[in-house]
């Protein structure tokens, strides 16, 4: 008998899936937050799975976790205390540590399971972790922000969708509490969905984060495994715009997405796009 395909399916809308096949699961978890899968993809190597949307995959997780990280480090001329709020497979904080002048990267996290699993079974991801410039919170990073004033240079939120968990992460409330936990020039980066998929959703954050700080500002990468490939990141400014950065002044990095000549051209929007905001 002719071996037995496993394929696994992410419903990204009613009326589309994203499939591809396994050859195990590796691990799966009922957490107390979220239904969490590792598995093995034939495609992108190990998949990060919580409640049926893929997170990361070892394949494409340089791409989202290169732009989510680097375009606010760069634009901050001197990151020295970061903060990310979700992100526990650790890649955020593995591309924050790449910037030597950070000396401290936190990692808020609310799902200790999610950490768990990816040290376990992710650990070209979650290698950083363990670094002795990383600490890692178990916390509701809503409660965080609020909780702390004035304390970071640059803020990352590695959010899932806005369902569930991470519903929070996606409202004014939050974004001002980012501003206050933020110093007076700190920086935020907040992952945002799909412009394909998600119009409402990054119009919607958008001028939320354009009403509290002064400078916002839409960036796009594409990330295979995500809804529609093309993804999209706010950023909230008190003091530095990235269109403003001096790119010949940007450190070679050991990068494979991000680049110095990409900086600001990450902003530059098809018209689809700027017609959202
Ligand atoms: N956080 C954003 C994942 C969003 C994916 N959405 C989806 N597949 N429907 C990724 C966490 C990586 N550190």
């Amino acid at each position: 008998m002719a071996e037995m395909e496993l394929w696994f399916t992410e419903q990204q809308t009613p009326d589309l899936g994203f499939t591809c096949k396994i050859t195990r699961t590796i691990y799966t978890a009922k957490t107390q937050y979220q239904d969490l899968a590792i598995l093995e993809t034939k495609q992108f190597g190990r998949m990060l799975v919580l409640d049926g949307a893929v997170q990361t995959t070892i394949a494409d997780e340089f791409c989202y976790h290169e732009l989510i990280s680097h375009v606010p480090l760069f634009t901050h001329p001197n990151p020295k205390k970061v903060a990310v709020i979700g992100g526990g497979d650790g890649g955020v904080i593995r591309e924050i540590l790449k910037h030597d002048e950070v000396e401290k990267a936190y990692l808020i996290e609310i799902d200790r399971e999610v950490i768990e699993a990816s040290k376990k079974y992710l650990p070209e991801i979650s290698c950083a972790l363990d670094d002795e410039r990383a600490e890692v919170i178990i916390t509701d990073g809503i409660k965080f922000v609020s909780e702390n004033k004035n304390m970071f240079d640059v803020i990352i939120v590695d959010s899932t969708d806005p369902v569930g968990p991470a519903v929070g992460l996606f409202q004014d409330s939050f974004y001002k509490a980012v501003f206050e936990c933020l110093k007076e020039d700190g920086l935020f980066v907040a992952q945002t969905e799909s412009p394909f998929y998600d119009q409402e959703l990054i119009k919607n954050v958008f001028h939320a984060v354009k009403s509290i700080f002064p400078i916002t500002r839409l960036y796009l990468g594409f990330i295979p495994t995500y809804p529609s490939g093309l993804w999209s990141f706010t950023l909230g400014s008190k003091k530095y715009d990235p269109l403003e950065v001096d790119i010949s002044k940007i450190k070679r990095i050991d990068t494979k997405y991000y680049n110095p000549e990409l900086h600001k051209a990450l902003f530059a929007l098809p018209t689809f796009v700027q017609e959202i905001i």
